[in-house]
């Protein structure tokens, strides 16, 4: 397949896709208190998030879209093809965010699709596949303990019923946010299996700006361990008790924070990353020795051995830390999903498309997690990044990339969806 000639080239209105980034990012926005920065809080099934879903339907409908919502409160908008019974190349991502985030994560790529099919409106052009724009329910996972939970019962790997009953630390379930908010539709959740899936997303890190690129071909996603340690010590007087009668659930936590970095540090683990994100201490006072600490642990790997030997090595360290501190260790998972590898021909669309457009790329495996990691699983999958400023920092509000390079990576979406939706793409 070559790529799209220029005279039928389409060009987004990329002042309309960036109004309704921003216009987005005003809800559930908060001044950051330290750097002064608008930020986004809006964790899924909130009450701003439903705000963000509302506005986001009406657009999907302004545009022309058949908007559905599923049992999980995953929400397609559909454009019909030709080809009325072909399964539809679908693009999305998702709008809940992290609680410190910054307009781009997932939004782009949900916004993005939108534009895509206000521009095909505009131009009258019909696809022989139907198209579908949808964003997934709880992609952060961090309210409800797991990533990429809308996407995953879309595509099978966690069941709805589970999934409808994971709670958030307060106790409440996602079934019960989906009914509170009327997002408890009546598609079925479990997705038939689309002809292709593309995703247009921030990078999220430094990679494309350090390398001076563009745009870059996402080849697939690394494994992802999430888990969550209760760690049980003794609350003591910090003056009276003397130290060998302790059991200091501070000290369990901070020895394995550093163990976790010194497994980094080894080399033996191959490319891990590590980050102990959460870490609640009770009762968090400064003459009481800590009774009792959550924390989270957050494994990233491009390599599933090398994963397992991590997890492995942390399991067999907790034993240690309780025979030296006397806290016992309660770990839990929460999330585990192995590397993913995208779809070679799909990936050569993106990278043709760019190539016809004249803008620099690279091919790059995703650091973050994204719905793409789940939807994969269904039909050829890939991903299209834009870069990002500032050293790629995002899950703050300083995330940020241009209205260019957002231009750029839905322009390259709206080529490659016309390309694989047309009759015998794949
Ligand atoms: O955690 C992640 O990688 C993604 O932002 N959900
Ligand atoms: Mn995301
Ligand atoms: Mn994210």
């Amino acid at each position: 397949m070559s790529g799209t000639n220029s005279q039928d080239r389409l060009a987004i209105n990329q002042d309309r896709l960036w109004v309704s980034l921003m216009a987005l990012a005003e809800v559930g926005s908060y001044i950051d208190g330290r750097s002064g920065l608008r930020g986004v809080n809006r964790l899924a099934l909130t009450d701003a998030e439903a705000e963000g879903r509302r506005l986001v339907i009406r657009w999907m409908r302004e545009a022309g879209l058949r908007v559905r919502v599923d049992e999980f409160g995953n929400v397609y908008g559909r454009r019909e093809g030709l080809l009325a019974d072909a399964p539809p190349v679908l693009v999305g991502s998702h709008i809940d965010s992290v609680a410190t985030a910054g307009a781009f994560d997932g939004c782009l790529g949900v916004l993005g699709g939108i534009e895509m099919a206000r521009i095909l409106n505009e131009h009258k052009v019909l696809t022989d596949h139907p198209i579908e724009v949808a964003f997934f329910t709880e992609e952060e996972g961090v309210r409800f303990g797991t990533d990429m939970l809308g996407s995953a019962v879309a595509a099978g790997r966690i069941p709805l019923d589970e999934a409808l009953l994971r709670a958030d630390v307060t106790g409440i379930t996602v079934g019960a946010e989906l009914e509170r908010l009327g997002f408890r539709g009546t598609a079925p959740a479990r997705l038939a299996a689309p002809h292709a899936y593309v995703e247009c997303h921030i990078e999220q890190g430094p990679v494309l700006s350090a390398a001076g690129r563009e745009l870059g071909v996402v080849t697939g996603v690394q494994a992802i361990s999430w888990q969550e340690l209760t760690l049980f010590g003794k609350s003591a007087h910090a003056g009276t008790t003397p130290m060998e009668l302790r059991h200091d659930a501070g000290l369990a936590a901070a020895m394995i924070t550093l163990k976790l970095h010194e497994m980094v540090d080894s080399g033996k683990y191959g490319d891990l990353r590590v980050t102990v994100g959460r870490n609640d201490t009770y009762p968090n006072l400064i003459n009481i020795v800590p009774a009792r600490v959550v924390c989270t642990v957050d494994l990233r790997n491009p390599s599933e051995t090398y994963m397992q030997a991590a997890e492995e090595e942390l399991r067999r360290y907790l034993e240690v830390v309780t025979a030296k501190t006397g806290v016992q260790i309660t770990p839990k998972q929460t999330a585990k999903t192995p590397p993913v590898e995208f779809h070679d021909d799909v990936e050569n669309v993106i990278s043709e498309e760019i190539d016809t457009v004249g803008l620099s790329q690279m091919r790059l495996l995703s650091g973050a997690g994204h719905d793409a990691g789940e939807i994969t699983a269904l039909c050829p999958t890939a991903m299209v990044f834009v870069p990002g400023e500032y050293d790629g920092i995002s899950h703050n509000p300083r995330e940020y990339s241009t209205p260019e390079a957002c231009a750029n990576g839905i322009n390259i979406l709206t080529a490659v969806v016309r390309r694989l939706a047309a009759k015998d793409s794949l």
